[in-house]
């Protein structure tokens, strides 16, 4: 298995883009396993597998810093940062939190478990960066169910005068932990049915750059979004169309119910 010799992301850069599509079926078995024995999130997990390894791929964490929402999504990531054994084997299931744990490693920066937290808190990470002169992305990863929150609506408007790299990776598998509701979801769906090209765009509004992935389950394609705004100078949201429980058509199918899993 590719993902047993996976032992921090500069093994995950050494992989083809087929051996990566591979390595996401062989990391949603061993989740599924985990989840069947253990418990945890579910949906989220199996919905952002692609988009991690893509991340993992293209940017150089932990120089490059990857902010999660919730970070109830952070299974692959920790999988590729040299914490795969908790997911692979029993015995060591319990070695890591549902959360991201900077106490766990050095690429998690926070402990969270709030949602419509990320994007604040990268901008807080990005600013930093710039006032001390450094150099680094700064990636913002939050949920469509997350982005209606006030602390994401606030950072989202505060990113704008950043006038520096910020990646806001709006992962939109169209759901909360169950439907969503408010006006913002109208033009998620309205930018989803156009390819990302409706004329009526929220983010750009703002003034942010935006790209659309539609296939947002498919490495080849993420890790050309994702290289195309590497080092971008300013900030820039990347809306990516993912299925929440991707692989597994119970969790496909009822979404709310797969959100989160008891063993
Ligand atoms: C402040 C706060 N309110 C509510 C929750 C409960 N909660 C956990 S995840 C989530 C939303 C999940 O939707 P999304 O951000 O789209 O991520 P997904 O699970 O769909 O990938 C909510 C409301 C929370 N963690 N924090």
């Amino acid at each position: 298995m590719y993902i047993e010799k996976i032992n921090g992301p500069e093994d995950v850069k050494k992989l083809t883009v087929d051996e990566m599509t591979v390595m996401a079926g062989e990391m949603r078995e061993s989740l599924l396993k985990r989840a069947s024995i253990h418990g945890g999130h579910f949906g989220p997990n199996f919905g952002m597998v692609e988009a991690t390894i893509a991340l993992h791929y293209v940017f150089e964490s932990p120089k490059d810093k990857i902010v999660y929402d919730v970070s109830h999504q952070t299974y692959p990531h920790k999988m590729l940062t040299g914490r795969k054994d908790a997911y692979l084997y029993e015995e060591h299931y319990d070695d890591v939190s549902g959360y991201s744990n900077p106490n766990e490693s050095v690429h998690d920066h926070f402990t969270v478990g709030h949602t419509s937290t990320s994007v604040s808190l990268a901008c807080g990470l990005a600013k930093a960066r710039d006032l001390k002169g450094e150099e680094g992305n700064v990636i913002a990863v939050i949920g469509d169910g997350s982005l209606s929150g006030g602390e994401a609506l606030e950072g989202l408007d505060y990113a704008v005068e950043l006038d520096g790299n910020l990646i806001i990776i709006v992962n939109d598998n169209d759901m909360s932990i169950a439907e969503n509701h408010g006006g913002l979801y109208g033009n998620l769906k309205l930018l989803r049915e156009t390819n990302g090209q409706a004329e009526c765009n929220l983010f750009k509004a703002m003034g942010l750059d935006y790209i659309y992935v539609d296939h947002g389950n498919a490495v080849g394609d993420l890790i050309e979004a994702f290289q195309s705004v590497k080092d971008s100078r300013k900030p820039v949201v990347v809306h990516i169309n993912t299925l929440k429980g991707k692989g597994y058509a119970p969790a496909e199918q009822n979404k709310e119910v797969w959100h989160y899993n008891g063993p």
